[in-house]
C-alpha cells in the first residue's frame, strides 16, 4: 500500500465521510466518472483503523491487525480486522431497509422492516469470536491464493441484536429445513449485478443456538459500515464466512444452500486429510463448521526487548470455536517443554478467553515464546503448520513471539 499517495489524494476529499456528503452538483456528473473523492482514499480515515493496521487488498477492501492490536478484552472497530468479498454498499437508507426471510422451507414468505426487527422482538448482547476462515494462510506451503492473511484476522467484539431462532419461529418454517443461507447488499466485483460476491450461511442448529443473531449493533453502537452497517449476521466460532454483512434476505433451504462461496474450493477442505498440493475430487471436501483450537499472544509485541532479572507479564486471548478452551500453556524453549498460563473463562459461549503468565528468562539472549491452547476435547493446537487444503484454511499454528534478553 502507497500511503503517500492515498494521504495526498485523501486531503482533496477530507470532507467526504464514508456514506459521503451530498454532491451539489450531481446531476451534471458525466456517466463513468468516479468522483475524486471516491478515488482513492485512505482506508485508515474511511473505516476508523489504526494506522498501525494492515491492508492486503484494496480492491476488494482487505485489512488486518497485529498480535498486539488485539490486546483489548472486547475487540474494539479500530482493531477490527475487514474482509470483503465484493464492493462495499453505498448509500444505505435505513428507513427503507427490509430483511425478507424466504426459501423453499418457509410456510409463507415475510418482510420485516429494521424498525419491525428492532421493536418486535427481544434483543440480546454477546461477545463473539469471529475468524476469518483464511487467517494464517501465509504460512501455506505450495502457498493458497488468496488474501495472505498472517494471525490478525480474528476479532471479539460484542453484538446486539435479536436471535435469528425468535425471527425464523416467527415467520414459520418446515420439518424439511436444513440450512439459512444470507444475502447481501454488497455488490459483485465485476460489476455484473446477477451475480453476488458471496452467499453462505448456516445449517439450522446452528440458526436456532442462542448466541446466533442479527445484529443492528457492534459494541453498543450502530454497526460500523464496513462491518455490516444496518444488518448483520453475527454465527460466533465458526469461519466468520458465514456471518453475512448486510443482509437483506435470508433462504430456509430444503437443502445445504448453494450460494456463492459454497461449493468447490472456498470455504471447505478435503474431508480427510491430503499430502500439500494434492488435487482434490469436489465430492471430497466438506464445508469448514466449527473453528480449530487457537491462541494469540496479544503483549508483549513480538521484537520486545527486556532487562536480564525481569519478569515478563504476557498475556494474550485463546478460542475453540464451538468448545471452549480448556487449558494455555507456554514455551520459551520451542515446545520442548510447557508451563500453565492462567486462563480466564469466556464472558458467555462464543467469546475468546483471556490468558496471562509471568515468566523468568535464565540468561540473556534470544528467545521465543510459544503459546497452545488445549480445547475441551483435549485436542491441542499444533506447533506448526497443520493439515494443508487448496485454499489455505484452518491454520491454527501456535503463535510465536520473539523476546530479547539483554
Ligand atoms: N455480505 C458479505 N458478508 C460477508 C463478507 C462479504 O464479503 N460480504 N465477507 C465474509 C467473510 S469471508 C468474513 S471473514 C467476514 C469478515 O467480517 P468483518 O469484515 O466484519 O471482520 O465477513 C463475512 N461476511
Ligand atoms: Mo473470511
Amino acid at each position: 500500500m502507497k500511503r503517500r499517495n492515498f494521504i495526498k489524494k485523501a486531503a482533496l476529499g477530507s470532507t467526504a465521510s464514508v456514506v459521503g456528503p451530498s454532491i451539489v452538483f450531481a446531476d451534471f456528473i458525466p456517466k463513468g466518472y468516479v468522483p475524486l473523492f471516491e478515488q482513492d482514499t485512505d482506508p485508515f480515515k474511511l473505516f476508523q483503523k489504526d494506522a498501525e493496521m494492515t491492508v492486503l487488498n484494496e480492491r476488494p477492501w482487505n485489512i488486518e491487525a497485529k498480535a498486539h492490536l488485539l490486546d483489548d478484552d472486547i475487540t474494539p472497530n479500530k482493531y477490527m480486522f475487514i474482509r470483503n468479498n465484493g464492493i462495499i454498499p453505498k448509500n444505505i437508507d435505513v428507513n427503507s431497509w427490509t430483511l425478507t426471510i424466504d426459501g423453499e422451507s418457509v410456510n409463507q414468505k415475510k418482510t420485516y422492516s429494521l424498525n419491525d426487527l428492532k421493536t418486535k422482538f427481544r434483543q440480546y448482547t454477546y461477545q463473539l469470536t469471529l475468524e476469518c476462515g483464511g487467517n494464517g494462510r501465509s504460512e501455506f506451503d505450495p502457498p493458497a491464493k488468496g488474501n495472505q492473511w498472517t494471525v490478525g484476522a480474528v476479532s471479539c467484539a460484542k453484538w446486539t441484536g435479536i436471535r435469528l431462532r425468535d425471527l425464523l419461529v416467527d415467520v414459520g418454517i418446515k420439518d424439511n429445513a436444513v440450512y439459512v443461507g444470507y444475502h447481501a447488499a454488497d455488490a459483485h466485483l465485476s460489476g455484473d449485478d446477477s451475480k453476488e460476491p458471496i452467499s453462505r450461511g448456516v445449517p439450522i442448529a446452528k440458526a436456532m443456538q442462542d448466541e446466533t443473531l442479527l445484529a443492528f449493533k457492534m459494541n453498543d453502537q450502530d454497526i460500523p459500515l464496513a462491518h455490516g452497517f444496518p444488518l448483520r449476521l453475527v454465527a460466533g466460532g465458526w469461519p466468520a464466512s458465514a456471518s453475512g454483512k448486510w443482509v437483506t434476505s435470508l433462504s430456509v433451504r430444503n437443502k445445504v444452500h448453494d450460494g456463492a462461496k459454497m461449493t468447490g474450493t472456498a470455504y471447505r477442505i478435503p474431508c480427510n486429510p491430503v499430502a500439500p498440493g494434492t488435487k482434490v475430487k469436489d465430492e471430497d471436501m466438506c464445508i469448514i463448521e466449527s473453528m480449530p483450537v487457537k491462541s494469540l499472544i496479544t503483549y508483549p509485541k513480538s521484537g520486545a526487548i527486556i532487562k536480564n532479572g525481569y519478569v515478563l507479564a504476557i498475556r494474550g486471548h485463546a478460542w475453540a470455536g464451538e468448545l471452549t478452551v480448556e487449558k494455555m500453556e507456554y514455551s520459551i524453549d520451542f515446545g520442548s517443554t510447557w508451563k500453565n498460563c492462567t486462563l480466564e473463562k469466556p464472558n458467555n459461549r462464543l467469546a475468546w478467553q483471556h490468558f496471562n503468565a509471568n515468566i523468568k528468562f535464565p540468561k540473556k539472549g534470544y528467545y521465543e515464546i510459544w503459546a497452545r491452547a488445549t480445547d475441551n476435547n483435549g485436542k491441542k493446537q499444533p506447533m506448526l503448520l497443520p493439515g494443508w487444503n487448496p485454499k489455505g484454511y484452518l491454520n491454527n499454528a501456535c503463535h510465536r513471539i520473539a523476546i530479547k534478553v539483554s
